[in-house]
């Protein structure tokens, strides 16, 4: 049997093969992904604690990261098989000055297997970009990722430009990462917030019906 806790131990210590092997493992033997990935989530809070206690520094927390991608994506194309036609749009991207991906791109492995189309922005996004590529993709749903508190604030500005687009004036805005609450999420104007990538399905579904019934009665 595929030794978990193992596989958590080699995140938080950046032993990239070891988690590799750990989660083929896991994937064949028929665990589901996300459970695969909460043993690999529950590592990267530990790393987060230890640099808080400044036991460990940002290279360790890069390797730990690295390791955790490695693994990950053993797992997308499970994740994102959803097997049907995309029937609505997203544009995700994490914040300007923000380099964390590793939430975002979960978040974005997820809507695509829940049918949605993921147009991707990466990481440092400025609010322009998004609203270029919302429109551009004619976006059912912008998704904004922030993992730093220095950063989250940057949402608001997101929303702000949104709202003052015309073409894109009532494209509802999700937010999340680690340090985003749902009263951080309303205070900034967002439309919702999910706590994870699980949950931002269900939301951004709901956010996308709400939203495609409105335009269609408007015409
Ligand atoms: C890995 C990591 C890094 C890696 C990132 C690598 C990468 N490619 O992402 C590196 C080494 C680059 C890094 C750098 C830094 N980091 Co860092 N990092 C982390 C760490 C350990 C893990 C983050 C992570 O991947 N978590 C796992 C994922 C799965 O969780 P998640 O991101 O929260 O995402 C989930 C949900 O939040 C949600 N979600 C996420 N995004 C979205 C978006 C939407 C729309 C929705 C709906 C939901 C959603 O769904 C996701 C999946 O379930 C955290 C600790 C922590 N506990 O978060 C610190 C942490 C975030 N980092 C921190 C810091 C301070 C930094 C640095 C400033 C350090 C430095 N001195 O240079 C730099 C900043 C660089 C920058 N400009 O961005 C602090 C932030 C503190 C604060 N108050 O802001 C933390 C909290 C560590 C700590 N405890 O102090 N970091």
């Amino acid at each position: 049997m595929a030794d978990f806790p193992a596989l958590q131990t080699a995140v938080e210590i950046g032993d990239r093969d070891t988690a590799v092997r750990i989660t083929q493992e896991g994937i064949d033997e028929g665990v589901p992904p996300e459970q695969i990935l909460k043993w690999m989530t529950d590592a990267m809070e530990v790393v987060g604690g230890r640099f808080a206690r400044m036991e460990l520094f940002v290279p360790e927390m890069l390797i730990a990261a690295r390791a955790m991608k490695g693994a990950v994506a053993l797992l997308e194309p499970l994740l994102v098989a959803g097997g049907i036609q995309p029937d609505s749009t997203a544009v995700i991207g994490t914040i300007k000055g923000d380099l964390h991906d590793i939430g975002k791109n979960l978040v974005a492995m997820m809507w695509k297997g829940g049918n949605i189309r993921v147009v991707d922005l990466g990481v440092n996004v400025a609010p322009e970009k998004f609203v270029a590529a919302a429109i551009e993709h004619k976006a059912d749903i912008i998704g904004i990722s922030a993992l730093l508190t220095t950063t989250m604030g940057g949402m608001k500005n997101v929303v702000e430009l949104v709202r003052s687009t015309p073409e894109i004036q009532n494209v509802p805005v999700i937010v999340g990462g680690a340090p985003v609450t749902p009263e951080f999420a309303e205070q900034v104007g967002a439309t919702g917030w999910a706590p994870d990538a699980a949950s931002a399905v269900m939301k951004a579904r709901e956010l996308i019906s709400a939203y495609q019934k409105g335009a269609a009665a408007a015409g």
